[in-house]
């Protein structure tokens, strides 16, 4: 083989795996889904302590009342359809997608103690986004045990600073969330991703008496 017919070659050669990429991509990427809004595109402010009707009573906090509230938000998801090969229309069953689980892991922006964060929670759903489609599905974003911890509790109106705890204080926290689907009728996983703001605080909205 002589010089030029061994480049011409090794030409085909890069352009049949640059071909073959190109197929491989189109067959796994039919739609292309992504976390369009999160809690309505605002921050969450998550009450680590609800204090029911009555706060206080002959000047002493009254906690018969007391509650713990867990936390949802909702997600919307936007379906894309997406190929640049194979057509495939809009609302045909193999570009709707399935949203079957989710992770949240969170991470302190405050510059306080990194450990005292909620603990990474593995999440399961079910919810299907059509080819083309906006769909708003609801996910729980701290879960009941999270608000029992020590540092949670050392934040509500039950611990304040003048008593060694923490009361009025805030944790500014990021939460960072995995979701996991496959198209309808495979079984290959996409992981999608997204951030919430998400601040820890107690909010007292009645006054001592
Ligand atoms: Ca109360």
């Amino acid at each position: 083989m002589n010089r030029k017919l061994l480049l011409f070659a090794i030409t085909l050669g890069v352009f049949a795996v640059l071909v073959g990429s190109c197929e491989n991509e189109s067959e796994e990427n039919r739609a292309v889904v992504i976390v369009s809004s999160i809690n309505d595109n605002a921050p969450f402010f998550s009450d680590v302590l609800d204090q029911g009707d009555t706060l206080y009573v002959g000047g002493l906090p009254y906690t018969l009342d007391d509650f713990i509230r867990e936390d949802w938000i909702p997600v919307t998801f936007y379906n894309r359809p997406y190929n640049s090969i194979t057509v495939t229309q809009p609302g045909a069953p193999l570009s709707d997608f399935l949203i079957t689980r989710y992770r949240v892991e969170w991470r302190r922006v405050d510059g306080g103690n990194e450990n005292e964060v909620p603990p990474t929670y593995d999440g399961a759903t079910s919810i299907q986004v059509p080819s083309n489609s906006y769909v708003t599905g609801g996910i729980l974003l701290v879960p009941y045990e999270v608000k029992n911890l020590q540092f949670m509790q050392d934040i509500n109106y039950l611990h304040p600073v003048s008593a060694g705890g923490r009361f009025p204080d805030e944790y500014l926290c990021v939460a960072d969330i995995t979701f996991w689907g496959h198209e309808v009728g495979t079984k290959r996983e996409w992981p999608l991703s997204a951030s919430l703001t998400v601040n820890f605080a107690d909010a007292v909205v009645e006054s001592e008496d």
